[in-house]
C-alpha cells in the first residue's frame, strides 16, 4: 500500500477507471485496524503465558522462573504463587535467552484435579551427551484450593523430558485441545547457525526425522498417567509405526512459539511458526502432517548452506511420499528482506483465533505479533491473519496499528486469551531478561483505553 501511494500524478492519469476502482478497493482493505492497549499488569521481567483460573484470577508465568497472580482491577498480587526458578537450567539473565519458564497449561479437568501443567528448561540430564545445554521438560503441578493462589513444588510430577543441544528454539508451548489432549510444540534444538544443522541434528534435520521429539507438534494423554508420566494416544497419526515416536502429532516445524485451538468453527490448531530469515509463517497443523521444515521456509524451498535465498527447487514431498503441508499465511522477514516495506519483522509470535465480543472487527481471524521490527530493539509488532471467504482462497497478513496510551510496548513475548475469548499481549521492554518493563496489555477497541482505565478491565 505505501508504494501504491508513492505513485506518481502522471502514472495515476495513466490508469484506467477500473484499475483505479480496485486500487481504491486495495487500499481500503489494507487500511490498518486500528486498536488500543490497556495496560493489566507491569513490573514483570518477560512474561510468556497466562491462564484463567475458574474462579477468575489469572496467573502470569515469568520466563525467570515466577508465577504472579494479577489483581482483579490490575496490577500484581504480592508474592509469587510459584517459584520456579530453583529447577531452571541456566539462563541469562541479562542478555537475550530463550530458556526459562515457558508457558503453563490449565488442565480441562482442573476444577476436580486442581493440575497445572508448566513448560521450562531444567538442567541438562546426566544421561544427555556432555556437550548438550538443557532440557526441556513439561511437568504437573497441583494447585492447593486455598487462598492465596501458592503451589507447592513439592506437587511437581514431571511428564516428559526432551534433551536440548543448545539454549534456543526450545517451542515448549502447551494447550489442551477439544479432545482432552495436551499438545505441546517443540523446537528443532536451536544451535549457532540455525537451519536445523549441527550437534543434535539429524543429516536430514530433525524436522524431517521422525526419530526424535525435536522439531514436532505433540499431542499426549495426561489424563490419567499411572506410574509414567503420560500416555499415548490410540489415535495418533504414528502409533506402531516402527521407528517413529508415537507422540508425534505432525512434524516438520522450526521453532513453533505458539499453539492455539481455534474456539469455534472446525477448532483448528493454529501454531506461528519461527522462520530462519525469509519467510515467518503461521500454520494449521495437520494430524501426522509435515510442514516442510527444513525442506521448506514459507511458501519455497529451503536451500540449509544459504538460507538468504530462495532454494532453486521447491520439494513437493517428504521421505514417506508424504505431500508438505503449506503454511496458510507468510510474511517476511528483515534479516532476507530488510527495507522492503512488508518485511514485517525477525520472529513470528503467535497468537489465537479472535472469538471475543469486544472487537467484531477481528472476529475469526488469527491474531498475531512480530517480537520486534528490528533485531536489538524492543519493536515488537501485532498483526492479524485475515480468514480467506472461500476454502480455497489464502489467508493474508493484515496490521494492527496500535493507538492511545498503550502505543509504545516493547517486544512481542506472548499472547494470552480469557474466558470471553478477549485477548492480551505480553511484552518486554527489552530484548533481554534485565530489569523489570514486562507488562499485560489487553487488546481493546480504539482508544476506548483511556475510558476503561479507571474502571479496572
Ligand atoms: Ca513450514
Amino acid at each position: 500500500m505505501r508504494r501504491m501511494k508513492k505513485n506518481s500524478s502522471s502514472a495515476m492519469a495513466a490508469m484506467t477507471a477500473t484499475a483505479l476502482l480496485s486500487l481504491t478497493l486495495a487500499a481500503q482493505t489494507n487500511d490498518p485496524l486500528r486498536l488500543s492497549l490497556q495496560l493489566v499488569a507491569d513490573g514483570l521481567v518477560s512474561p510468556l503465558s497466562m491462564i484463567v483460573l475458574p474462579d477468575g484470577r489469572r496467573l502470569v508465568a515469568d520466563q525467570v522462573g515466577v508465577v504472579r497472580v494479577l489483581k482483579s482491577d490490575g496490577g500484581l498480587e504480592d508474592g509469587a504463587a510459584l517459584d520456579l526458578s530453583p529447577r531452571l537450567s541456566k539462563v541469562n539473565h541479562g542478555s537475550f535467552d530463550e530458556r526459562g519458564l515457558l508457558c503453563m497449561a490449565l488442565d480441562p479437568a482442573f476444577a476436580s484435579n486442581r493440575h497445572v501443567f508448566v513448560s521450562y528448561t531444567a538442567p541438562r540430564r546426566e544421561s544427555a551427551p556432555a556437550d548438550w545445554d538443557c532440557t526441556l521438560r513439561i511437568s504437573r503441578l497441583t494447585l492447593p484450593d486455598a487462598s492465596p493462589v501458592r503451589f507447592d513444588l513439592a506437587s511437581e510430577k514431571v511428564v516428559l523430558e526432551i534433551d536440548k543441544p543448545y539454549f534456543n528454539h526450545n517451542g515448549g508451548r502447551l494447550a489442551f485441545g477439544p479432545d482432552g489432549f495436551l499438545y505441546v510444540t517443540v523446537g528443532d534444538g536451536g544451535g549457532p547457525q540455525g537451519c536445523d544443522l549441527g550437534n543434535g541434528h539429524a543429516p536430514e534435520g530433525n524436522g524431517q526425522n521422525l526419530g526424535t521429539l525435536l522439531a514436532k507438534v505433540l499431542r499426549i494423554d495426561v489424563s490419567n498417567p499411572g506410574q509414567d508420566g503420560y500416555r499415548i494416544p490410540a489415535d495418533n497419526p504414528f502409533v506402531g509405526v516402527a521407528g517413529v515416536r508415537p507422540e508425534i502429532w505432525a512434524y516438520g516445524v522450526r521453532n513453533p512459539w505458539s499453539i492455539s485451538f481455534d474456539r469455534a468453527g472446525d477448532r483448528s490448531l493454529f501454531i506461528g511458526d519461527v522462520g530462519q530469515m525469509r519467510w515467518e509463517e503461521v500454520n494449521i497443523v495437520r494430524k501426522g502432517g509435515n510442514h516442510g521444515w527444513p525442506e521448506r521456509e514459507g511458501m519455497e524451498g529451503f536451500d540449509r548452506q544459504h538460507p538468504e535465498k530462495a532454494a532453486e527447487r521447491i520439494p513437493a514431498a517428504g521421505r514417506r511420499g508424504e505431500p508438505f503441508v503449506d503454511p496458510v499465511a507468510v510474511y517476511k522477514n528483515v534479516g532476507a528482506f530488510n527495507g522492503q516495506p512488508d518485511a514485517l519483522g525477525t520472529s513470528i509470535t503467535g497468537g489465537y483465533v479472535y472469538r471475543g465480543k469486544a472487537i467484531p472487527a477481528l472476529a475469526g481471524h488469527f491474531v498475531l505479533g512480530d517480537w520486534t521490527g528490528a533485531w536489538g530493539a524492543p519493536q515488537g509488532r501485532l498483526m492479524y491473519a485475515r480468514r480467506p471467504s472461500g476454502p480455497t482462497a489464502r489467508w493474508f497478513i493484515e496490521p494492527i496499528r496500535i493507538d492511545g496510551p498503550g502505543k509504545m510496548f516493547g517486544t512481542v513475548c506472548a499472547f494470552a486469551e480469557d474466558r470471553d475469548g478477549e485477548l492480551y499481549v505480553l511484552t518486554n521492554g527489552s530484548t533481554s531478561l534485565a530489569g523489570s518493563r514486562g507488562k499485560v496489555w489487553k487488546l481493546v477497541p480504539k482508544a476506548s483505553a483511556a475510558r476503561d482505565a479507571g474502571t479496572g478491565n
